[in-house]
């Protein structure tokens, strides 16, 4: 975490530079959250919904059908879109991340509104964009001194109106009618009058006033507008109108209504059942059933209504065409699936939600996308199609790619409610806290309805695994490369110790013949390919370190093989303004360094790598990529690469290979454990302190048959 601080210390430091109007040539950000809103829209192929305004919007931007919410609850969600990170799973979120502000607001990354901020932007966020609407805390939600997200929006705003205070506002019913008590107040209601006698009405009203004073400012300075729509939130209360477009509309059937069977997410649907329902459930009640449908429909329309007075009064302003517009819903939303009435679990209705994104530089306009994508890559997205400085300290990444092309690859979503779950292409892994595992495959029939786990534990393995490593933040990485000749740490075990070749064996699997001169490995004199150092300590995860010394004539093309398949290029690139895969740290095949961190030939140069191996099913199959993290000489040159089948033709399991190395690869694709390599090339390059430190339990002596 250090390290990022320092980062973003100094681009605070270099953007307080930024001129004014250099930030008024950027365009304006409108994100508009829409609360507890299901995919379930015209613009994602349910024609029975009316959503014509969201539904324009997806025509000219991407709407993204595959996009999956952090948390099933709107404050940890929430957290997640204001910060790009991971965070706590709980409705407080962001609460917590405000005293740890007051703490020490240094060692807390800005949140998104705030880096748009920091970047010329004004900021105003209206209705329910943070957790409390209008972003304060207290019994009511109106304290001033608790703030939710210090230091994030010029204005933090939410008209009360007749419903007294934000609280009042969250679960208001028509004419200002606040919940007191769930029991007394109804489930759902449709009230004759226009929009503004329930609470969204005079949300859309207070965000169409802040549009006019934001569109004429004195600074001239671009705006990020996030606007809140609370419906359709409980209490399903939406003017009648919106429910007289479903009177006659026949709803498709629930999909999978049972109850599951054995351990799950699933819950009682508490937050539904405490209101009023006149006694009926929908679970045994198939007429109330299609009553609380047709009243959450009618939720959507008006607050898509509210959507569309929002465009238009965006075009009025002639601010359309330079304004970035992202329309996210902070969840899903169960009407019965799985016989739950609510958000909260771990299926695919809590988790998965609409996203669509509208901005300069996209192409293939108007097409949807089904590439995976998570909510915590908004906020790079965003910055990128605005043109602001990158946030290096956030989890998600930039969707750029997908709003170019729409076939471009997405990536697994990461999900935490009471437990822990990643979905894949084909699959969902929930893992609950006391280690019991579902596993469903979404290629098949069955769904969420059948937990495969115990028939495919490697598929389990490998994406328990995952989840693991990408909430454990494998970016915060950071080896100490300060000293040289570095110090091993306590759990290291050496490969090379500067006195023997402690655990390396030639490609046959006999002792190897590099020559040790001056307590220094030497590597092949020139030969090329064919005669490199196998480790025969073999493992899956681990940290590797390896010192350097580049000959003082020639390119030293050497690198370190890992599992024989992922090359770190040692390569003289000293000096060289632009890097590519052949150059120092480059991950041949794969990746570029993100730096030139290469130094001058003949000085000694450290290598410190993170390395997560790929993991296969029964099959062979790669289940999950493999990442790799990597620091040269105190720089960071590799940040979560990901990579999946090696792709270069010279790696040694192929190039001038020999039946050991032909052994180790079959067991390797089964096991997903194999050795480092020291490569033999060209000019021969000098090593020293080469060890390895496992991160986790897989690791053994490799003995030949
Ligand atoms: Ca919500």
């Amino acid at each position: 975490m250090k390290l990022t601080q320092t980062l973003f210390s100094i681009v605070l430091y270099l953007i307080g530079a930024t001129s004014v109007t250099e930030a008024a040539r950027k365009p304006n950000v409108l994100l508009l959250c829409i609360d507890d809103l299901r995919p379930e829209l015209a613009c994602f192929g349910k024609d029975y919904i009316k959503s014509p305004n969201i539904d324009r919007l997806a025509a000219k931007g991407r709407a993204f059908h595959r996009h999956y919410v952090q948390a099933p609850t709107c404050g940890a969600s929430r957290y997640a879109l204001l910060t790009g990170t991971y965070g706590p799973s709980g409705n407080n979120a962001l609460f917590q991340r405000s005293r740890r502000v007051a703490k020490n607001p240094k060692s807390v990354p800005p949140s998104f509104p705030a880096w748009f901020r920091q970047h010329g932007y004004t900021t105003v966020s209206v209705g329910k964009v943070s957790h409390h609407p209008g972003g304060r805390g207290g019994p009511n939600w109106d304290d001033r001194s608790k703030k939710e997200m210090p230091g994030s929006w010029d204005r933090h705003l939410l008209p009360a109106g007749p419903w007294q205070h934000p609280r009042g506002v969250m679960h208001g019913l028509a004419n200002g009618e606040i919940r007191v008590r769930a029991g007394q107040m109804d489930v759902f209601q449709a009230i004759a009058g226009p929009d503004s006698i329930y609470p969204d009405g005079l949300i859309t009203e207070e965000a169409l006033s802040q549009l006019d004073q934001l569109t004429k400012p004195e600074d001239g300075k671009p705006f990020f507008l996030a606007i809140g729509i609370i419906r359709p939130h409980l209490p399903f209360g939406a003017p009648k109108k919106y429910l007289d477009l479903y009177r006659n509309v026949d709803l498709p059937p629930i999909p999978h209504p049972s109850k599951p069977r054995g351990k799950t997410t699933w819950h009682g649907s508490g937050e539904f059942m405490k209101y009023n329902r006149w006694k009926r459930n929908p679970n045994n009640d198939a007429g109330f059933a299609t009553d609380v449908r047709r009243h959450y429909a009618a939720c959507v329309s008006y607050a898509d209504a509210q959507v569309g007075r929002i465009f238009e009064r965006l075009e009025e302003i002639d601010e359309a065409d330079n304004t970035i517009i992202v329309l996210w819903g902070d969840h899903g939303w169960h009407l019965g699936e799985h016989a739950i009435w609510g958000k909260h679990s771990l299926f695919e209705e809590s988790l998965r939600s609409p996203l669509i994104i509208h901005g300069p530089g996209m192409r293939s306009r108007g097409e949807p996308t089904s590439a995976m994508v998570e909510t915590i890559d908004v906020f790079p997205t965003v910055c990128e199609l605005a043109g602001l400085p990158q946030p290096d300290f956030v989890d998600g990444v930039s969707l750029m790619p997908i709003l170019k092309e729409p076939s471009a690859d997405g990536h697994p979503a990461i999900s935490y409610a009471r437990a822990k779950t990643i979905r894949t292409a084909t699959h969902r892994l929930i893992v609950h806290k006391d280690g019991h595992s579902e596993l469903y495959d979404h290629t098949s029939e069955h769904s969420e309805t059948r937990n495969i786990a115990a028939e495919h534990p490697r598929i389990v393995e490998a994406l328990r695994a995952e989840i693991d490593r990408r909430l454990d933040k494998d970016s915060d990485f950071a080896p100490d490369q300060n000293q040289l000749p570095a110090k091993p740490p306590k759990d290291a075990v050496m490969l090379f110790d500067g006195i023997k070749i402690n655990r390396f064996l030639s490609m046959s699997g006999t002792a190897p013949d590099w020559p040790i001169e001056n307590s220094e490995l030497v590597s092949g004199r020139g030969k090329g390919r064919t005669n490199h150092l196998v480790s025969d300590l073999h493992f899956r995860d681990a940290d590797i370190h390896v010192e350097f010394r580049l000959p003082e004539v020639g390119s030293g093309n050497s690198g370190i093989y890992i599992h024989g398949n992922y090359e770190l290029q040692i390569f003289n690139s000293f000096g060289k303004a632009k890097v590519s895969q052949q150059d120092m740290g480059a991950i041949y095949g794969f990746a570029p360094p993100l730096t030139n961190a290469c130094r001058r030939p003949g000085k000694w140069q450290i290598l410190d790598i993170r390395y997560r191996a790929p993991l296969r099913d029964e099959a062979g199959q790669i289940v999950t990529q493999g990442a790799i993290t990597a620091w040269l000489n105190g720089k960071q040159i590799q940040a979560n690469t990901r990579f999946g089948e090696p792709r270069s033709k010279y790696h040694p399991y192929r190039y001038g290979t020999t039946p050991y190395l032909k052994n180790i690869w079959e067991q390797q694709k089964q096991t997903s454990i194999g050795p480092l390599f020291i490569q033999d090339h060209d000019n021969p390059v000098r090593f020293r302190n080469i060890w390895l430190r496992p991160l986790d339990a897989h690791t053994m002596t490799y003995h030949a048959e």
